[in-house]
């Protein structure tokens, strides 16, 4: 059964084609459910105009001193490009099409800066490719691939794997100590890069990353922590799915699905088995992944966070709903131990170790996918928890301001892009209707930037 959706975006329209699943049957929204949506699209426009207020044009907002940041010399522009397309989803049509004219018309990435590549991956590239998805407005893929063909130069590694900062104009790139997250996280956005502009090469650098990272696994199948680019020899045996290693395992199996590759396929399915086998760990309150040496397989921590809350998400998507279900209620008592989510807990005795938030989107993504695939109001429940939270102890004057502190809810100068690209858009999208994206067919980037295989 096909859904076709048309959505009125300034003067050009958006076709979603929609396939609709077997599973769970597409119910009605309750009146409730979109009210609370209405309700996370005000907050999403109070966030906005705070931005545009105070940091137009720059990285990122700083809501309590209402002023910028900028990561570089110049500014990329970073959170108008990463909130675009949740303002398509929302249906903020005429806000987007401002935003996109903007974008156009001054962002240019000829410019004499060093960047990160991963983090300029994941959301400008990626927010330029969804945007131009959606818009179908050309100049969005000139600019990608404008900025694709300037960050090539990190690949030229003996590896092929990349190193992490490359100078936009010059192509000098810098730091050949990097982990599995800046190294397997850039498939899907290079590959989209790939099918859109007929150019393999795009595929062909960042696929080739992924498989040299992932020939470097342990006996045990186990990956570590960081791995120098230049001569291939791990530098810290920590295995985790926390921060530096994360969505490595994400884009393993959305490679696998949003391309059709099969050695994506294998490499998921070899590597998702290790971490149940090594990482897995079933303690009185519940299912979590920890650390282990990639080696030996010796548990090192029980150490659990905000970033390692993606996994829920991606095993659900994988089909392992069973797994996904138990670590998402992990996650939630872990965010229940505050009232607000820690960067880091030590879940053998659910004490804080790191008491930060940087308003991160990870446990309201794995309610969304949870929801979408199982259909339980459970997942709703969670959402609005989130979003209560958020408004009673994250909201300003001028847009969401992070935690320094979740325990004392002391607040942090910082509203980091993700944010409006993904922290918003999933807390929506668990309470938008179930077909505004069909998970089946769409594959969100790890930015929350959703692309399709229109090709
Ligand atoms: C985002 O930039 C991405 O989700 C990334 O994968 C991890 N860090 C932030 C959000 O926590």
């Amino acid at each position: 059964m096909k859904f076709h959706i048309l959505v009125l975006c300034g003067s050009l329209f958006v076709l979603f084609s929609l396939t609709a699943v077997s599973q769970p049957a597409l119910t009605t929204t309750r009146l409730e459910d979109a009210q609370t949506a209405e309700r996370v699209k005000a907050e999403f426009l109070h966030a906005w105009s705070a931005y545009k207020r105070y940091a137009w044009g720059h990285e990122h907002l700083k809501p309590l001193s209402r002023s910028y940041d900028d990561w570089h010399t110049e500014s990329l522009m970073t959170t108008a490009v990463d909130a675009l397309d949740t303002m398509i989803l929302m249906g903020l049509n005429e806000e987007a099409g401002k935003t996109r004219d903007f974008i156009v018309e001054n962002l240019s990435f000829d410019k004499d800066v060093e960047v990160k590549n991963f983090e300029i991956t994941i959301r400008l590239l990626g927010g330029l490719l969804s945007g131009y998805q959606l818009m179908r407005d050309d100049r969005l893929l000139k600019l990608a691939d404008d900025l694709g063909g300037r960050l090539l130069p990190v690949f030229d590694s003996p590896t092929g794997m990349p190193y992490m900062y490359v100078n936009l104009r010059t192509g000098k790139v810098r730091e050949a100590v990097s982990n599995p997250a800046e190294i397997g996280t850039l498939l899907i956005e290079f590959g989209t890069l790939s099918k859109l502009t007929g150019k393999p090469v795009y595929y062909e650098k960042a696929k080739q990353a992924l498989v040299e990272l992932f020939n470097r696994r342990s006996s045990l199948g186990l990956i570590g922590e960081q791995i120098n680019v230049e001569t291939g020899v791990w530098v810290d045996p920590s295995s985790h799915i926390g921060g530096r290693i994360d969505s490595y395992y994400e884009y393993l199996l959305k490679c696998w699905r949003l391309f059709d590759d099969k050695d994506c396929e294998q490499m998921w399915k070899e590597s998702v088995a290790a971490l149940h086998k090594h990482l897995a760990h079933e303690v009185p309150s519940g299912l979590w992944y920890g650390r282990v040496d990639m080696m030996t397989g010796e548990r090192k921590k029980t150490w659990f966070g905000g970033l390692e809350a993606f996994l829920p998400a991606v095993l659900a998507l994988g089909g392992d709903l069973d797994r996904a279900k138990r670590l998402q209620e992990s996650s939630y008592a872990m965010w229940n131990v505050a009232g607000l989510e820690p960067e880091l807990l030590d879940y053998s005795t659910m004490k804080i170790l790191n008491p930060g938030y940087p308003l991160r989107p990870e446990i309201m993504e794995s309610a969304y996918y949870l929801l979408f695939f199982t259909g339980d109001s459970r997942y709703r429940e969670m959402g609005r928890t989130f979003l209560e939270s958020l408004i009673k102890y994250s909201r300003t004057e001028n847009g969401y301001a992070a935690f320094r502190n979740v325990e004392t809810k002391e607040q942090k100068d910082e509203m980091e892009s993700f944010f409006l690209a993904e922290t918003l858009k999933y807390l929506y999208l668990i309470f938008a209707p179930r077909e505004t994206i069909d998970l089946n067919t769409v594959v969100f980037n790890t930015e929350a930037h959703p692309i399709r295989r229109t090709w």
